[in-house]
């Protein structure tokens, strides 16, 4: 199903008013609100092909009824989504989860809904039905150096998928370690996964960017190759120039102070993309800005001060992708819910006073500089967020339209409600 424009006209008629006296309001205090709108509405999150279902835990999966049964389904959910919020204008697939059978139609269908594609992802952490190797003790750090082959293959096809569809990127993400103390040479796990990624590098398009995921633990809970932001940049500075690190919020011990790891990454030119969650444990890959609304500010504050001084555009030098999942809530109204964190978190980042805040360190004047930042924080700037939607043709209410419209009913009828969308 998708929701007309003119559903969504009159669901911006009926809540204009009232929007615009708030709008009013904060329009007022920014100095040049049309430069910031026009920021705010270039903005795109990707959307993952496995995020439009209900994920589960190892301990079981409740489905919610309506799950996309097929790429051209879940293309038409992230179409509904980008229809109602207008920054969701991406696709990132995980292959073999989602591979387009005729990529001709698949890109066809991705123009319809407005939609680009994002970072292909691979999947070397699953061994797949009639797999030659499996991938039990790692895929590109493997011992074996067929099984290392496999993996290096396996990559090479998913960048030729991308290619067909217009995909500029891949993303890497290894669940390669071990369990065990003195289960892994980690020199030699290294060293094999640096060859393999050498020669997935190899195959790269001149245009293409590879990123290089890092994770603290799980599924290995002693050691993971691709442990932290320092390996991957190790691995992403020794690839070359197409290579870099891809920050997952969820990949951190606790309190790790992502913001400051991102600032640095962007100082080198080495930071490629992101992936938005949230969690209070470790992965738990819970919807963005749920937990530490904070924390994601500080991170686009750090983000936006850091792209401005390298003069990079926000929107397209850096990959923006939710990689979530939804054991309770419909998979829609948390991507919804998503997509709206990270835009208010955006456009908090834009309004920092820098000059003050710059002064303030300049001048160690600790109080200062955190007024500065918890001013703009605590500003609430959901109607100027609501007003780049409206601009670019989205809804005020994105989710309360999608309620009204009973759009989760309208997919259980149309899908059945015990369909099972691919993906973890
Ligand atoms: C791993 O936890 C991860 O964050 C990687 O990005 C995967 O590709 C994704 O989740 C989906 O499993
Ligand atoms: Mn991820």
């Amino acid at each position: 199903m998708q929701l007309g424009k003119k559903i969504i006209e009159a669901h911006n008629e009926a809540l204009l008013a009232g929007h615009r006296r708030k709008y009013d309001f904060i329009a007022a205090g920014i100095p040049d609100v049309k430069a910031v709108l026009k920021k705010l509405i270039d903005f795109q999150v990707g959307i993952p092909s496995w995020a439009l279902g209900t994920g589960g835990t190892r301990f079981g999966r409740f489905s919610g009824g309506g799950e996309p049964r097929n790429l051209e389904e879940k293309m038409a959910d992230i179409g509904l989504l980008h229809a109602l919020n207008r920054s969701s204008g991406a696709i990132s697939l995980h292959i073999p989860w989602d591979i387009p059978s005729d990529p001709t139609a698949i890109k066809a269908l991705a123009a319809q809904y407005g939609l680009g594609f994002d970072a292909m992802n691979s999947n070397t952490f699953q061994d797949q039905p009639g797999q030659a190797q499996s991938y039990k003790f790692g895929s590109l750090q493997h011992v074996r150096k067929e099984v290392r082959k496999q993996a290096i293959d396996h990559n090479i096809e998913v960048i030729r998928h991308g290619v067909e569809l217009g995909s500029k990127s891949l993303t890497i993400w290894l669940a390669d370690g071990s369990c065990f103390p003195g289960q892994l040479n980690f020199r030699k796990a290294f060293t094999n996964t640096l060859e393999s990624l050498q020669e997935i590098y190899a195959a790269l398009p001149d245009d293409w960017k590879v990123f290089v995921e890092y994770k603290a633990f799980e599924p290995n809970f002693y050691s993971t190759t691709v442990g932290d932001w320092g390996q991957s940049y190790l691995f992403a500075s020794k690839l070359g120039p197409k290579a870099y690190t891809l920050v997952d919020l969820g990949h951190h011990h606790p309190n790790a102070n992502i913001e400051q790891i991102v600032s640095l990454l962007l100082m080198e030119g080495k930071l490629g993309g992101f992936h938005f969650n949230d969690s209070k444990y470790g992965d738990d890959d819970l919807t963005v800005g749920s937990i530490k609304p904070y924390q994601l500010f500080l991170i686009f504050n750090e983000l936006v001060e850091g792209m401005d001084a390298r003069k990079m555009d926000h929107t397209r030098d850096l990959g923006w992708m939710i990689d979530a999942s939804h054991n309770v809530k419909d998979p829609l109204e948390d991507l919804l819910q998503s997509v709206e964190a990270i835009m208010i978190s955006y456009a908090q980042a834009l309004l920092v006073d820098r000059k003050k805040l710059s002064a303030a360190q300049e001048a160690n004047d600790t109080v200062a500089a955190q007024e500065v930042l918890q001013d703009t924080f605590r500003t609430d700037l959901r109607a100027l967020v609501a007003e780049a939607r409206l601009q670019a043709g989205g809804a005020l209410d994105p989710l309360g339209l999608y309620r009204s419209e009973k759009v989760r009913e309208k997919l259980i009828k149309e899908r059945g409600a015990k369909t099972v969308a691919t993906g973890l």
